[in-house]
Order: C-alpha cells, then sequence, then structure tokens
C-alpha cells in the first residue's frame, strides 16, 4: 500500500484541512532550507574579492557619506576626489584637443604611438640570435668587366637596357608579387610558390642588377626585402624552387654587397625548410608548408617519390649555410652512395619513405638535371678538396656518355632519356645546360679526359644552337626529337613553347669563357635578338607558345629566372673574364654566384675533414 503523501496531489485524495506537517515533509523542509544556506554561503566566497573591486572603483567610496568629512579618511578621500576631478577635467580637454586636430595630425600621432609600441617590442625581443662571426670569403671581380671592344660594349648595353625594361615593368605592375604578367600588366604566381606574395622576381633578380651596376634599383630591391619578405606565411612552397631562388639569390645578394639582411633572411628561410627533411631517410620533401612545417611530395611523382634533381640541389646552398651559421646540415648523397643504381644510372625518383628507386627514369633534363650539376659544382666551391664529390660525378657522367648520348645521323649529339631500359631519342632545352657542365667540369676530369669533356660540351652547345637556327623565331622549343628523319626539331605541340628559358645561352657562356671562339658571342647575340623581337612588349618580357609560327601568341608570363639566369649570363657573355672570374665564383642552378670556400683547415659542422 502507497502512503497518502506520495499520492499525487488531486483535490480528491488531500485532506481538507491540516494544521501540522508529517515527519516526512519536515524532511524535505528542511533539506531545501539547508540547501539554501550552502548556497548563500558558497556565494560568499565566490564574489569578487575587495581587490578585485577596486578594478571597477570610480572613487566615490567614502565620498557621498558626510560623516567622514572631518575625520582623517575623509580629508584623504576629499584629495583623492580632487585628483580625480582633475584627471577628468585634462582627460575632457586632450579630447577636446584631439578633435580640433585634422585627420593627418591624428594619423601622424597614432603612428608615432605604434612606432614607440614597437620600438619597446623590440627592445623587450632581441630577435634572431646574431651569427657566429667568420671570415668573409675572398670576392673579386663583382662589377665593371667593361670589354674593350666598342661593338661588344655596344652589346653589353642593350643587355642592360633589357634588364631595364624587365625590371622596370615589373617594378610598375607586379611589386611583390613572385612575378609579372606582362600583357595583363598584374603580377602573377605559380603554385611553386604557393601562391603567396613573395616577391620571387625582386630576390632572383638582385645579383644581377648588382653586376650590371643597377645600384638605384638593387637599393630598391634590398628595401623592400627589409620591410617585407616575411617566410612566417602559410604557403605550402617547392623547398628546391625555393632554396635555388630564394636562399641561392639571397646569399649572392650577400657576398655581393655585403649587406647582413640577406644573410639573416636567408638563414631564416632555410630554418623553415628544414622541416621537409623529417622523412624517414632525411631525403626531404618536394614541399613543405612554411608555417606548419608539414611536408609533402607532388601527386604527379611516381609512387610517392621525391626529385632527383630537388633533393640533389640543395648542397651548395646549404654547404654555404653551414659555413655562416656553424650548424651542420645534411648529408643525402651519403645515403645515395649506398644504393644500388641501375645501369650506374641515378633513376630521377627515390621514395623518401622506403629510400628505394620510383621509375626506372634517368634524365640529364627535366628531374635530373642539376642533381649533376651540383656534384661538380660542389667540388668547385670546396675549392677543388671534396673528392668524393667529384668521383660521384665523374661516375654518373662516365654512365651517363655510356647509355644517354648519342649521334644523330645528322651528325648532331644529343642526350636522350632512358626509361626502362629504352632510350628515347629526344632532348630537352633543359638538357642543354650541360654543355656548359662538361666543359666546366673537363679541367681535373679522371684519365687526361679533359680535351674530350670540351670537345663533348662544344658538340652539345652545337646541337642546341641548331634547335634555335632550325625555327622561324630562332628560339629554341622545349624539346625537340632526333628519330624518324628529324633532326633538332619539336613534333608535339606542346613542346613548342620558349618560355624565356636560360640553359643554351648559359653553354655559350662557359664554351665562350673556356675557347673564347667568336661564334658563341655570335649565337649569344642572335638569341639575344629573337628575345628582344619576339618576346619583348611594353609590359616587360613573354614566353611564346609556338617558335614555329611567325605569328606567335604569347603565355603572358616573365619568369623570374628571365632576370636571375638569362640576362644575367648575356650580359656575362658580352663583359670581359675577369668579371665574376670562375675561378672564385661557382655558380649556383638558377645562376646565383657563391664564392668559392677556401677552407683551409677547417671542417664544416658534419662534414668529413677536407682532403686535397
Ligand atoms: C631554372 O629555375 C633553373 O635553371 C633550374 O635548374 C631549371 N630550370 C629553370 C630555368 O629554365
Amino acid at each position: 500500500m502507497t502512503t497518502p503523501a506520495l499520492l499525487p496531489l488531486s483535490a480528491a485524495g488531500y485532506p481538507p484541512c491540516r494544521r501540522t506537517l508529517r515527519l516526512s515533509e519536515k524532511f524535505i523542509l528542511l533539506l531545501i532550507l539547508s540547501a539554501f544556506i550552502t548556497l548563500c554561503f558558497g556565494a560568499f566566497f565566490f564574489l569578487p574579492d575587495n581587490s578585485k573591486h577596486k578594478r571597477f572603483d570610480l572613487g566615490l567610496e567614502g565620498r557621498a557619506h558626510p560623516s567622514h568629512r572631518h575625520t582623517q579618511g575623509g580629508e584623504a578621500c576629499k584629495r583623492k576626489g580632487d585628483k580625480i576631478r582633475a584627471d577628468h577635467e585634462r582627460a575632457l580637454q586632450e579630447a577636446k584637443e584631439k578633435l580640433r586636430k585634422s585627420r593627418e595630425e591624428l594619423q601622424a600621432e597614432i603612428q608615432t604611438e605604434k612606432n614607440k609600441v614597437m620600438e619597446d617590442l623590440k627592445k623587450k625581443d632581441p630577435g634572431p640570435k646574431p651569427l657566429p662571426p667568420v671570415p668573409m670569403p675572398k670576392v673579386v671581380g663583382v662589377s665593371d668587366g667593361e670589354p674593350p671592344e666598342p661593338d661588344v660594349k655596344e652589346k653589353r648595353d642593350k643587355i642592360r637596357e633589357m634588364m631595364k625594361h624587365a625590371w622596370d615593368s615589373y617594378r610598375q605592375y607586379g611589386w611583390g608579387h613572385n612575378e609579372l604578367k606582362p600583357l595583363a600588366k598584374k603580377g602573377h604566381s605559380t603554385n611553386i610558390f604557393g601562391n603567396s606574395q613573395l616577391g620571387a622576381s625582386i630576390v632572383d633578380a638582385l645579383d644581377t642588377l648588382y653586376i650590371m651596376g643597377l645600384h638605384e634599383e638593387f637599393k630598391d630591391g634590398q628595401e623592400w626585402i627589409e620591410q617585407n619578405l616575411d617566410f612566417g606565411v602559410n604557403a605550402e612552397v617547392s623547398v628546391f624552387e625555393v632554396n635555388i631562388r630564394f636562399i641561392g639569390g639571397l646569399l649572392a645578394a650577400y657576398y655581393l654587397s655585403g649587406q647582413e639582411v640577406f644573410k639573416l633572411k636567408a638563414v631564416q628561410l632555410a630554418e623553415k625548410l628544414l622541416p621537409a627533411f623529417n622523412t624517414p631517410t632525411g631525403i626531404p620533401w618536394a614541399m613543405v608548408n612554411l608555417k606548419s612545417g608539414v611536408g609533402r611530395n607532388w601527386g604527379w611523382a611516381s609512387a610517392g617519390s621525391s626529385i632527383l634533381a630537388e633533393f640533389g640541389t640543395l648542397h651548395m646552398e646549404f654547404v654555404h649555410l653551414t659555413y655562416l651559421t656553424g650548424n651542420p646540415v645534411m648529408h643525402i648523397r651519403k645515403l645515395l652512395a649506398k644504393m644500388d643504381r641501375p645501369n650506374g644510372l641515378y633513376p630521377n625518383y627515390l621514395n623518401p619513405r622506403t629510400g628505394r628507386w620510383g621509375q626506372h627514369h634517368t634524365s640529364v633534363g627535366g628531374l635530373g638535371d642539376s642533381f649533376y650539376e651540383y656534384l661538380l659544382k660542389a667540388w668547385l666551391m670546396s675549392d677543388k678538396t671534396d673528392s668524393e664529390a667529384r668521383k660521384t660525378y665523374d661516375d654518373a657522367i662516365e654512365a651517363i656518355e655510356r647509355h644517354l648520348i648519342r649521334k644523330s645521323n645528322g651528325g648532331l649529339t644529343f642526350i636522350g632519356e632512358w626509361k626502362n631500359g629504352h632510350l628515347e631519342r629526344k632532348m630537352g632545352h633543359l638538357a642543354c645546360f650541360a654543355g656548359g657542365m662538361f666543359a666546366l667540369g673537363a679541367d681535373g676530369s679522371p684519365d687526361d679526359k679533359a680535351g674530350h669533356y670540351l670537345q663533348l660540351g662544344a658538340e652539345i652547345a652545337h646541337t642546341c644552337h641548331e634547335s634555335y637556327d632550325r625555327t622561324v623565331l630562332k628560339l629554341g622549343p622545349e624539346a625537340f626529337k632526333f628519330d624518324s628523319g628529324l633532326e633538332a626539331v619539336a613534333v608535339r605541340q606542346n613542346e613548342k613553347y620558349y618560355i624565356l628559358r636560360p640553359e643554351v645561352i648559359e653553354t655559350y657562356w662557359y664554351m665562350w669563357r673556356f675557347t673564347h671562339d667568336p661564334k658563341y658571342r655570335q649565337w649569344g647575340w642572335e638569341a639575344a635578338q629573337a628575345i628582344d623581337k619576339y618576346c619583348r612588349v611594353s609590359g616587360g618580357f613573354s614566353g611564346v607558345k609556338d617558335v614555329y609560327s611567325s605569328n606567335p601568341t604569347y603565355d603572358d608570363v616573365q619568369q623570374s629566372f628571365f632576370l636571375a639566369e638569362t640576362l644575367k649570363y648575356l650580359y656575362l657573355l658580352f663583359s670581359s673574364d675577369d668579371l665574376m672570374p670562375l675561378e672564385s665564383w661557382v655558380f649556383n642552378t638558377e645562376a646565383h654566384p657563391l664564392p668559392v670556400l677556401h677552407l683551409g683547415n677547417i671542417t664544416l659542422p658534419g662534414s668529413e675533414p677536407a682532403q686535397r
């Protein structure tokens, strides 16, 4: 049976009149009362304490109590009140004055305040750690180089004028953007820079401006870098491209001008790239997010692989950074040395997780090119002490000559591409740089083969010149074939473009320095004239989509490497040899000159002791 107290409170079931409470009812009442008391007690503790009160205290305390007036506390309160009144009046006065000021005056005041805050912050934050002092490498032949022959000087002046046009147009229409759209007359970018405005053209062009004596323009670029170049941005960039264009460009600008800001920026950027090396093998990802440090590879690369020409083109810049900062960096070369190579060739793809090769595709053009270049240049940059680099280069070139280099039916020497045991008889514009590389590596090659490699360089230069000469515009296509009666001409429509690339002119310059054969200046001048005639527009220089068409359409991009490389190599081709002498300077793959490091007995952290 249930008790009435637990029954529903209906009129029917409830006793009409009762004067006393039942025990259970008394108990419930007591419970409610005690809960109420606990709440009040608790609230007392949770109320803000007196000191917190004071924050909201407008100083009115005590003033309203006349009884305090004649006491000591009352005096104090009066003084306090007067002070508050005076403060209020002053604030009111200041506000009135502010309102009387013009917009410009107010803005100037705000700016002064801001600057003060920034100054205070700077004082509190000592900024990046100063770098350890190191002796500045010998820096020679960084300016002048005026040729004695008036006609050569005229050509050189023309190249300088072209650089002015490219730079001024970018300055006017694309300033701060990575590149320029010379027809649309606005900024441009590609995914290698992560679509953030990093001023790639500024950084890439600086050393060319310096070498050409365009010092006003150089200063302008320096100012932009000091004030705007920030690597803390949320941008996923190509590690390779950022290394060769930005780190290379900044280091070269530092060595040429001696301005510390370039060195600091280079070091800051390198730190942002380092997370890309966090892979099981230490082979870096192709891309890294500068802010989060998350890395990944290109979706199109064979089986999640990293690219030989990308991870193999970091050595020169990082050796310099090691020299300047005292931090050990990386040893990709050692890992590669332990790996088996099909036919002695380096495939273009390597998986950074497994440490295994991807597709067996070897090329001296795109995807492979600068890996070989950096082996040779590591040796040169070490004052010829890095014999491991030299040996690796010699072995690699020997295998390339055996498997990839052939003569066409028409007698043109070309470098093909090796794909799964088959030679594709096609050569890319990018591979044309190898003519210069063979010439540069001739001295110091094994078995007295210096003459052979210089000759090989000359043959590649000749073939690449033919690829230009056989077009309507006298500009080279992106790729050309040596098959079915074809000799150095492009077949596919999507291989007929010219995007202001430097490789052929680069080879002419090296060949000129080593042989002084006038044909190289002649060929370089042909290319310069063709660029000026067909690629120049009022807003800069543009690539063209078909070099076999007399009426070409533009791609509307002024590539940053046009300022860094193409125009620099042309300028050097028409300068005397004492400008940037090759005994003292080594050009990175983006044509940024780095001085030879004469380390003597110094051993860089993380590297083997230097051997001669
Ligand atoms: C440049 O960025 C560098 O020369 C790189 O090594 C390959 N290609 C471009 C120019 O063609």
